[in-house]
């Protein structure tokens, strides 16, 4: 029963579960692996929580209080009153501060995240329906990314969110994601990164992020893109500069990108010939 108990605490309390993939009954965001995603929650659980709550329980507040001091038992002659200027100008002011203030840290982190740094990784995300395929064009490496079936999952790997070749990716070290789709919608969306990105056929659409730590990290396809849409999960391993070139050494090998396109064109000869 106490297990029970701190397991539904901790599940509800927003940044102490402590996870690159969703939780059950989580609430709440992913804990942040991103100096972007940490401006998010920051921005999201101490201004707009606060202003939410503040505002909702006025209102609250004001509706009882009309309720009960001017039921129809109380206040037998009710009030013709219909203007009031001061009253008026009040409730247009303070709203336009209230967004004002909002909007200040918004676009902040809203254009932290549009200005690309320099980047020190580049790969390109192509959604297809209906799973991710992966390129690294400074790398010429280019590899389809498949969700695992239920059935073949290992110990460790998340229902409906593992794949069978994951992106990796090195700590501490801008990542530039270049995305684009070959048929319709997609969008490549990863919580922890605070990246969500539309995939668009004949567009590439840009953004980046710099994982502050090493971990394997969970993402979905977050437009709806067709009857498999929740069948196309994204995996990025963070892992350590030396890890990553040890990585990269091997799939320069495995997914080569001229070697992939050689095999193309045999089987196009191949079928011609038949
Ligand atoms: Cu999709």
């Amino acid at each position: 029963m106490f297990k029970k108990f701190v397991y539904i605490t901790l599940t509800f309390i927003p940044n102490l579960a402590f996870s690159n993939e969703p939780k059950d009954w989580q609430l709440g965001f992913q804990k942040s692996a991103s100096q972007s995603m940490t401006d998010i929650i920051w921005f999201h659980d101490y201004m707009l929580l606060p202003i939410i709550t503040a505002i909702t329980a006025f209102v609250l507040f004001l509706l009882l209080y009309t309720c009960i001091r001017y039921r129809a038992s109380k206040n037998k002659v009710a009030s013709t009153t219909s203007h009031n200027t001061l009253v008026e100008v009040i409730w247009t002011l303070v709203p336009c501060l209230i967004l004002i203030v909002m909007a200040v840290p918004s676009f902040k982190v809203l254009y932290s995240q549009d200005k690309i740094p320099k980047a020190e990784v580049t790969i390109k995300a192509i959604g297809y329906q209906w799973y991710w395929g992966y390129e690294y064009p400074d790398e010429n490496i280019i590899f389809d990314s498949y969700m695992i079936d239920e059935k073949d999952l290992k110990e460790n790997q998340p229902r409906l969110l593992a794949v069978d070749n994951a992106v990796y990716v090195p700590v501490n070290k801008v990542i530039k994601v270049m995305i684009t789709a070959n048929d319709v919608l997609h969008a490549w969306a990863l919580p922890s990164f605070g990246v969500k990105r539309d995939a668009v056929p004949g567009r590439i659409n840009e953004t980046w992020f710099k994982a502050d730590r090493t971990g394997t990290f969970y993402g979905q396809c977050s437009e709806l893109c067709g009857i498999k849409h929740a069948f196309m999960p994204i995996t990025v391993n963070v892992v350590t500069e030396e890890e990553y070139n040890q990585w990269l050494e091997n799939a320069k090998i495995k997914f080569a990108k001229h070697k992939n396109l050689n095999n193309i064109k045999i089987v196009k000869k191949i079928k011609e010939f038949n």
